[in-house]
């Protein structure tokens, strides 16, 4: 009875194998390759990324769009080894409606050697990356200072943040930061604009420090931010100044300005920045009255340096705007636009505090959120991408 039943079932079978081993009707599998954009993106699924299949060993290749899911669908692939790849170009404002940063993107992805087996009709998915969508940014600066129980100034607990504005980990080594040449408005009757004023092409820096690194020493996460500590104390202990708003025991850098007489402590439990070229007295002060802050990426020896016109000071150095990340600029007071040292070009206005010694800080606004991560306001005017805060706040957010 047994056997009956194989010799029943045996023709059954050997229909069904000729079926599928019949010539020109191979084997074949149903596939979907699904996109996505980068994690930080608010949207995961890509809609209209195109999706294309090279078959490795004939380099025939399938293309398809992705639909609303970010799903492109391949029919009647052969199995074999495929290279995928997938290609999706933002506009400006596509871009800011997934990132927050109204900039064009190109993304792509790329994943060789896929086996496609005929045995089931699976889903693959590609993950679309590209250049970051935004780029570091000045944060926070806080300049003005404090006043000390008894009166007096105190100006040690300077500081600057920075943060990482865009879609992907940046990295800081060889960060270069520096203040710009000039009078930050009318201190005296006598005080003039920056004679560098002419030329709108380059910033005049005084100072110029540096992030170390051999290049992927010091990532920082989208949304996240440092500190550059003047001093990397805490300020508010009893023998610096109690009135201090900030501890800065816990920031990632201070410039410490290495002299004989040691006038400028070296915090040991915050490293120092690299000290590239300096002109100011025992640290790096910025002036209380309004600086102009930039950020830049360069080889600092290719930098010109610039005799001051009719100054026995020691040169500026140039800085191409063509280099500049990002820039701050905080002036004397409203009527001190003539004083301005950022070329117009790189940052059209600027801020001022009430008075020098206020605590009062320059903090940028946040534009929006994108799934959690704070996209900061950058128009390239610190007038109106910044706001002027009571006190500042060090890694406020
Ligand atoms: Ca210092
Ligand atoms: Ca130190």
């Amino acid at each position: 009875m047994k056997n009956l039943a194989k010799i029943l079932l045996l023709p059954l079978m050997l229909l069904t194998a000729c079926e599928k081993d019949r010539p020109g009707k191979l084997e074949t599998a149903d596939i979907i390759v699904n996109v996505v954009f980068p994690a930080t993106y608010s949207q995961q699924g890509a809609a209209g990324a195109t999706v294309t299949l090279t078959n490795a060993s004939d380099a025939s290749v399938k293309t398809a769009t992705t639909n609303s899911e970010g799903n492109a669908v391949f029919q009647e692939v052969l199995p074999g080894t495929y290279t995928f790849s997938a290609s999706k170009n933002l506009t400006a404002a596509e871009a800011e409606s997934l990132t927050g940063i109204n900039t064009p993107v190109s993304l792509n992805a790329t994943q060789g050697s896929v086996t496609i087996s005929a045995a089931n009709n699976p889903t693959f998915t590609l993950r679309l990356q590209g250049s970051a969508a935004g780029s570091l940014l000045i944060k926070e600066v806080y300049y003005t200072g404090s006043k000390t129980p008894s009166g007096g100034n105190y100006f040690s607990d300077q500081f600057v943040e920075i943060y990482n504005n865009s879609t992907d980990t940046l990295y800081l080594d060889s960060l270069c930061i520096a203040d710009a040449y000039g009078n930050s408005g009318l201190i005296n009757p006598t005080s003039l604009p920056t004679p560098y004023k002419e030329d709108q092409d380059h910033v005049y820096v005084g100072n110029v420090w540096r992030i170390p690194g051999s290049g992927k020493d010091h990532p920082l996460a989208p949304g996240q931010s440092i500190l550059i500590a003047q001093d990397g104390v805490n300020h508010k202990e009893e023998e610096l100044n109690p009135n201090s708003p900030v501890d800065l025991s816990a920031a990632e850098w201070e410039t410490y300005n290495e002299r004989p007489d040691n006038r400028d402590a070296d915090a040991p439990g915050v490293p120092n920045l690299e000290r590239l070229y300096f002109t100011g007295g025992f640290d790096w002060l910025l002036t209380v009255f309004g600086p102009g802050v930039i950020i830049f990426k360069a080889d600092f020896n290719s930098l010109e340096q610039v005799p001051i016109p009719g100054s026995p000071l020691d040169p500026r150095i140039k800085v191409p705007n063509s280099v500049v990340i990002d820039a701050f600029e905080a002036l004397k007071d409203g009527n001190s636009a003539d004083f301005k040292r950022i070329p117009a070009g790189l940052e059209a206005g600027f801020v001022f505090a009430d008075d020098t010694y206020t605590m009062q800080s320059f903090r940028r606004k946040v534009a929006t959120v994108i799934n959690g991560r704070r996209v900061l306001q950058d128009t390239n005017n610190s007038a109106s991408d910044f706001e002027k805060l009571s006190a500042p706040t060090p890694k406020g957010f």
